[in-house]
Order: C-alpha cells, then structure tokens, then sequence
C-alpha cells in the first residue's frame, strides 16, 4: 500500500511539472524535454528520455568502448563508429512521433541504410525483418523489432547525425535508428546490437 501510495504521488509530482515553463519544468520527467519552443532541444529539436535517465554511461559511447554488433545469416560483425562513418552516407528527412502526443517536424537524418546493413551479414536481395537492443539495460523502450518491409525501406537509417551536426548523446549517440511511418519507440537510440532475421 505504501508503495502504491509513492507511486501516484511521484506521478502527480511529475506530471504538475507539464504546467509550468519555469525551472520546474525539468521535473516532468515524462513530458518532452528540451524546452516548450518546438525548436528545443539539442539538434535542435525536443528529447523523450535523456541519456543520464536511461542511464547510458558516457563512458560506453565513446570511440574505443563502443561497437555495433551485426548478426545475421552469415555470422556477426563489429563495427566501430569510424567503420560505419566509412559505409555509404544516406539522408532522409523524417519526423519523431511519440504515442505519448507530441512529434516534430521532419528532421535531416544521415547515416547508414538499414537494408545495407542486413547486406553485411548475408541479406544482399530481399532484408529480413531486425531485432535492435540499445546500450540501456532497463526499461521497456531499450529493444524494438522492424518488419523486413521497414528494413527494405531506402529511408530506414542507422543515424549518424541530424541537422548537420553529430547525434547529441540525449538524441542517441554513437547510433539510432530512424524510419518511416512509426511510432517513436521504434526509433531506439544508443543502439548496441541488431539481429537481422532473428525473428523468423
Ligand atoms: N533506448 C531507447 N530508445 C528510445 C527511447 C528510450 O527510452 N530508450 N524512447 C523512444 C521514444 S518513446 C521516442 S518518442 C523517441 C524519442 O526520440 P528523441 O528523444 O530523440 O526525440 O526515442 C525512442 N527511442
Ligand atoms: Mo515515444
């Protein structure tokens, strides 16, 4: 009882920060960060959860700690950011819509196609459908699956960067994913590993 009771004052004490733009706007902790102003943000544009909230350690992004890991048909590879900076750059310009009830407009994404990385490890024709788990070891948002359609799509990036400059650590640094067409939560940030075919 006394934990239920905590937990709706928490959540009471979260979301009465949605009402202000003052400092107390930093403890709505579930509403969009990065400022009321649509502009807001780093890139330029609004943060769901922040990376000191999923609690991704600076420390396990940086060039010598972190690698994707890419698994498929022909075994797993390791890359590290400078190997995927060295892959074909494409862009797309796409929204982030969160079921949570806000989106942005459409952002410069650039970065690796996801078709070219199911290419790597075996997928070269028709991309089967991707498991993707972040850097965060908690939470349900840290993992989403995409459809092999979504995988197919020329728009559907690994990101690299937005708007021009390197992906902020809030908006997922060292890599996210971004496609078309999708709920926000599919848009995992910190990405650490993707399983292509996985879910067949
Ligand atoms: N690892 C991870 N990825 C995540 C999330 C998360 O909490 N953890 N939130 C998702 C949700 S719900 C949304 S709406 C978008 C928000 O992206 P942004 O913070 O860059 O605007 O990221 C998605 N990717
Ligand atoms: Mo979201």
């Amino acid at each position: 009882l006394w934990a239920v009771g905590g937990g709706s004052l928490l959540l009471l004490a979260t979301s009465a920060g949605r009402s202000f733009d003052g400092p107390l706007r930093s403890t709505a902790l579930l509403a969009p960060h990065g400022g009321a102003e649509p502009g807001g943000g780093p890139n330029g544009f609004q943060i769901n959860k922040t990376a000191a909230y999923a609690g991704i350690d600076p420390a396990e992004t940086g060039e010598e700690a972190w690698r994707l890991v890419v698994a498929g048909r022909t075994g797993t590879v390791r890359l590290a950011r400078a190997d995927l900076l060295r892959m074909r750059q494409h862009g797309a310009a796409l929204p982030i819509a969160c079921v949570e009830g806000w989106s942005t407009a459409d952002q410069a994404w650039r970065g690796v196609r996801l078709r070219d990385l199911a290419a790597l490890v075996g997928f070269d024709g028709d991309p089967p459908d991707v498991f993707v788990e972040s850097l965060q070891r908690a939470g349900s948002f840290r993992h989403g699956a995409l459809r092999a359609n979504q995988v197919a799509d020329p728009r559907s990036l690994l990101a690299l960067s937005v708007n021009g400059g390197t992906l902020s650590p809030d908006h997922g640094y060292p890599a996210r994913i971004i496609v078309p067409a999708a709920p926000g939560v599919l848009n995992t940030k910190w990405v650490a590993r993707m399983t292509f075919g996985g879910l067949a």
